[in-house]
Formats: structure tokens, sequence, C-alpha cells
């Protein structure tokens, strides 16, 4: 009957559950929103995504009576499935921002991960899991990655290991999944773990189904490092919405004509090279420093569109700064993040914008709350908020001759020098400011970062591969992930900046738009060089 392809979905409003819905819908079923707490009682299956906030979004369930519903709805083993926040609400209580309690139906504690271990935090990635008994929905995944992105976590323990279906091992053992009966809860985000996610969210949906494609073999031990595929994307002099690369950030081709480089359609592109097995996939708009981005409804249909067949992490930056139209309505960066996260990014990530506000948390020593770097992770968590770097090597001969932080490089600049300092720029590179991407990387950590994107203005484009004295530089200063990235040419650039450096994830952009080597090949060398990826 058509009530069995029902699923009521609980959204408290507190942010992006675009990509479950989608991921819901794409495996055929209907979505019923919860309004009242009678929903949740007359729910056949219920999905309960949590984003947010753990504090806020107890404060909503209690408001709304939806607590207790969920409570005897859980004790009633009635057929449930949260996700992230949507499992750590069930424990008692979550160290963030608190105590504070929580639905307490499992005994424990959610705290926050130790990053004094030299794991970084947030736990952003693809890690494995230890399944640890019949989990009824995780069959088959116990030798797959799933994508993670989380700072908290809730710890086994003898009164919680019934529940247990799962755990993961990120300097700590946390609990992966958990299941009693027909009550399921992931710690990870199968809507965004590509083909195994699916198939996770499959066996949950239609439990009876034999139809479910099995995830071949996998040989998954920990925290893989990442790939991703960077678009960058704006409108050409047609205004059409185009994926374009520049050389050293010029995007113009070298003719008379001098028109912008149109390497392919944006959501095409992502789609091929979610198919082609990219772990992430970043949208550039690399003209949102001038253009205003809501004013850009393409961009944010390029979004909706790719958000509906890719099930792997979605990035997008550009021009998330406030903004006064030419009507005179002002927009605050956060309305503007908050857009981009409705039509169906997990990640915003912010440039310019960044580079203001570090300099003047450097220059107050004042942290104002007030940026759009902090506002948004306050609202949003820092692992949604990626800070991007476009830095410029400026070479000196003794680093006693700058008052900021200098690196001994590999190879000389043009007249010897055997120092350089990485000075960070705005607006695409066009204008450099006196801040160097070390000091910059710092001050957006302290101020709520969850992740850098690490570019490099003189390697881009030119496949020659990584700044590796940079991408050290910049690993070794923060405890947050770091994404390398800028002049990948060959597989062997991604094994070398692994090697030698911390990043936990290489973005590339022009060798996958040239057709020259596909992830594929990429992510085999890799596992041949004994690097753990997502095969
Ligand atoms: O300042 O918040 O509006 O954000 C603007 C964003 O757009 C920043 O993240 C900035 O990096 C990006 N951007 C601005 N102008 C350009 C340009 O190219 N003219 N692109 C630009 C940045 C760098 C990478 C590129 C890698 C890998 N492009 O995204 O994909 O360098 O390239 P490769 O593998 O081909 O070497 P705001």
């Amino acid at each position: 009957s058509s009530g069995d392809s029902v699923v009521t979905l609980l959204d408290y409003g507190a942010g992006n559950v675009r990509s479950v819905r989608n991921a819901i819908r794409f495996l055929g079923f209907e979505i019923k929103d919860v309004q009242t707490p009678q929903d949740i009682l007359n729910a056949r299956q219920l999905v309960f995504p949590g984003v947010g906030a753990f504090a806020a979004a107890m404060e909503v369930l209690s408001k709304t009576g939806m607590d207790e519903a969920l409570c005897s709805y859980i004790e009633k083993d009635r057929p449930f499935l949260g996700i992230c926040l949507g499992l750590q609400l069930l424990f008692e209580s979550s160290e963030e921002n608190g105590p504070v309690k929580g639905l307490g139906l499992i005994p424990g504690t959610v705290g926050r991960f130790d990053s004094s271990n030299g794991f970084r935090v947030p736990h952003i990635g693809w890690n494995a899991l230890q399944i640890t008994k019949d989990s009824g929905i995780l069959d088959d995944v116990g030798n797959h990655h799933v994508y993670f992105v989380h700072s908290y976590r809730a710890m086994p323990s003898d009164d919680n290991n019934e529940w247990i279906s799962s755990t993961c091992d990120y300097g700590d053992k946390f609990i992966a999944s958990i299941r009693r009966g027909n009550v399921h809860a992931v710690q990870f985000h199968p809507e965004k773990s590509g083909d195994v996610g699916l198939s996770i969210l499959r066996r949950f949906l239609n439990p009876k189904s034999n139809m479910t494609k099995k995830p071949g073999e996998g040989k998954a031990l920990k925290l893989a490092k990442r790939v991703i595929a960077c678009l960058d994307v704006r409108a050409n002099d047609n205004g059409d919405l185009v994926v374009t690369k520049g050389d050293q950030y010029d995007v113009r081709e070298h003719t008379k004509e001098n028109e912008v480089r149109n390497l392919g359609k944006p959501v095409d592109l992502a789609g091929q090279y979610y198919k082609d097995g990219a772990d992430e996939v970043s949208f550039l708009n690399i003209t949102g420093f001038r253009d205003f981005p809501l004013g850009d409804l393409p961009m944010l249909q390029v979004l909706r569109y790719t958000s509906e067949n890719v099930f792997v992490p979605l990035t997008v930056g550009g021009g998330i700064r406030d903004f006064t139209d030419s009507t005179g309505r002002y927009y605050s960066s956060l309305e503007v993040a908050s857009e981009y996260f409705r039509s169906g990014a997990d990640k915003i990530s912010i440039g310019s914008d960044a580079v203001y506000a570090a300099e003047e948390y450097l220059r107050t020593g004042v942290k104002t709350g007030k940026t759009s770097l902090e506002q948004i992770s306050r609202v949003y968590g820092n692992q949604a908020v990626v800070v991007s770097i476009d830095p410029r090597r400026v070479y000196v001969k003794d680093p006693n001759d700058v008052q900021l932080k200098t690196v001994r490089v590999s190879n000389p600049g043009p007249n010897g020098e055997e120092y350089a300092w990485y000075q960070c720029t705005v607006n695409g590179g066009r204008e450099g400011r006196q801040i160097g991407a070390y000091e910059l990387a710092k001050a957006v950590e302290e101020l709520g970062a969850g992740e850098i994107l690490l570019n490099c203005i003189d390697c881009d484009g030119q496949g020659k591969g990584f700044d590796v004295d940079l991408i050290k530089l910049i690993s070794d200063a923060v405890s947050i992930p770091v994404i390398a990235s800028s002049g990948a040419g060959a597989p062997a650039h991604f094994s070398e900046v692994f090697n030698k450096t911390n990043a936990s994830a290489a973005l590339a952009a022009g060798i996958f738009h040239r057709k020259e080597v596909p992830i594929q090949s990429v992510k085999e060398h890799l596992l041949k060089e004994g690097i753990e990826v997502r095969i």
C-alpha cells in the first residue's frame, strides 16, 4: 500500500536536513513532516536527523512536547532512526555548552573529543566501523568507510553496552551506532556516505526488501585521507553559470576575446565526480565577492539539483558576508549562509570575510561574536564552517626582515631567497593584506572555523604539485583539519602531500576537469602507497 512508502521526518527547523530528505526521496519514499507530537506517535517509521547544538535541540523538543512523544515512541519499540545529534539526544546528558539534559533513554554522557592526543577536532571524514552485534541495518558495512562530522561523542560503558551495535576509533573508541529492537541511531551520516550509506537507509526503510544491493568487499581500517573535487563556478560573458579554472587565479583565455574558460556544467560535473569516487565536492562561487550570491539564484539552483543525486558532502563558498542590495535591503552573512544550507550545502566556506575578521581579532584581541565566521559557527556548529585561504608566496632573504611567520622554502626564490611568508589575499587574489596564512589560520581556528581549505596562488593550475612547505606549516599550526589545495598534476602529488604533511584531505580541480587523471586512479595510487582511502 502507499502508506508503506511514507517516512515521517522530525525536522525541528534547526538547520539543513535537506540531504536526508533527498536521500529518502532518492530511495523512492515520500516524506511526511512532523507538525505535532501526535504525528510522532502515529508514525509508521520515524527518521530524526539531529542538527545544530544539543541544548537548542532539547529546548525545541521540550517546548513542543516532542520530547515525551519521542520517548514513548521509542519505548514502544517503534521503527526509529536517529542520525548524528539524533543519536546523542537519546543519552542522559551532553557536555556541549553544558551539561545539558538529554532524553535519557540510554545511560551515558556525550562529551567532546580530546584533541590533545593528536587527533583533529572536529572529527571530519570517512572512518571505519567495528560492528559489535547484529545491527539489523549495518550488515556488510563493517569493512567500509562512512562519513562522520562531529566534535562530541558518546562513549561505551557497562551501562549502555547492550545498546551498542558498532564503535569507531578516533583517539577514543566511541559509539558509532546503537540498536535495540526496531530502534536505531547512528553517529555518522548515511545520507552523505555514498552507496554504502544509501544501502543502510534502504535497509532501515524497507527491512523486508531483498533488493538491497550489498556493498562489495571493503577493507576500511581508520580515518581515510579525503580526495575532494573542486568546481570554481562563475557566470561567463553570456550569463551562463560555468565551471571555470584559472592559472594562478586568472580564469580568462589568452585569446583576443579573452573569454572565461568553460570546462563544463556545474551540476553535471559534480554528478560525474560523485560517481567517480570523490569524497566531497566543493563549489566556489568565485565572483561572489563582488556579485551578491543571493542575487545569483542559479548558484542556489546548482546546489539544489546537485544535492538530489550526490550523496557525499557538499561545500559552497563565495560571497558570504553582510550585504545591502540596490533596494537598500540588508542581508546578514548568516542569512546568506542559511540560504546556502537550505539549498543543499553541508558546509559553507568563507574567504575574504574571514581575513577581515582575523585582522580585527589580531588587532584588538577581542572576539566580538559578530563576525560571519563566529555567527555561522555558533548557529550551525564549527564543523559546518570552512575558511578558504588564498595566499601568495613572498620571498625574503632574512626571516628577521618581517614580523610574520616565515618558512625555509624547499626551492629558493628568484634571487636565491631561502625564506618566504605566505601573504593572505582577498577578492579572488586581487588584493594582498598584511597578514600571513599562518597568523590567519591560528586566528580563524580560535574564532570558530572547523576546517581550513588551503589554496596557494603560486601553485594554482600549474600541475606541478602542492606547496608542501605551506601545507606543512599550516597543518602543524592548527588542530582542525586542513585541506591541501592547488597544484595537483599527477597521482604522486597526492601521496607526496599526505606523506610530507598532516593534511587531512587534498583538493584538486584542473587535473579532474581536463580528464587527465580520474579520481579512481588517484585513490588506487594512494592505496598502493599504503595511505588509507575510501574505495
Ligand atoms: O572571498 O568569501 O567571496 O570566497 C571566494 C572564494 O573563491 C574563495 O574560496 C577563493 O579561493 C575562490 N576564488 C576566488 N577567485 C578565484 C579564482 O580562481 N580567480 N578560486 C577563486 C579559487 C582555487 C581553488 C582551486 C585550486 C585547485 N580557486 O579552488 O580549485 O587551486 O586548482 P588546481 O587543482 O587546478 O591547481 P569569498
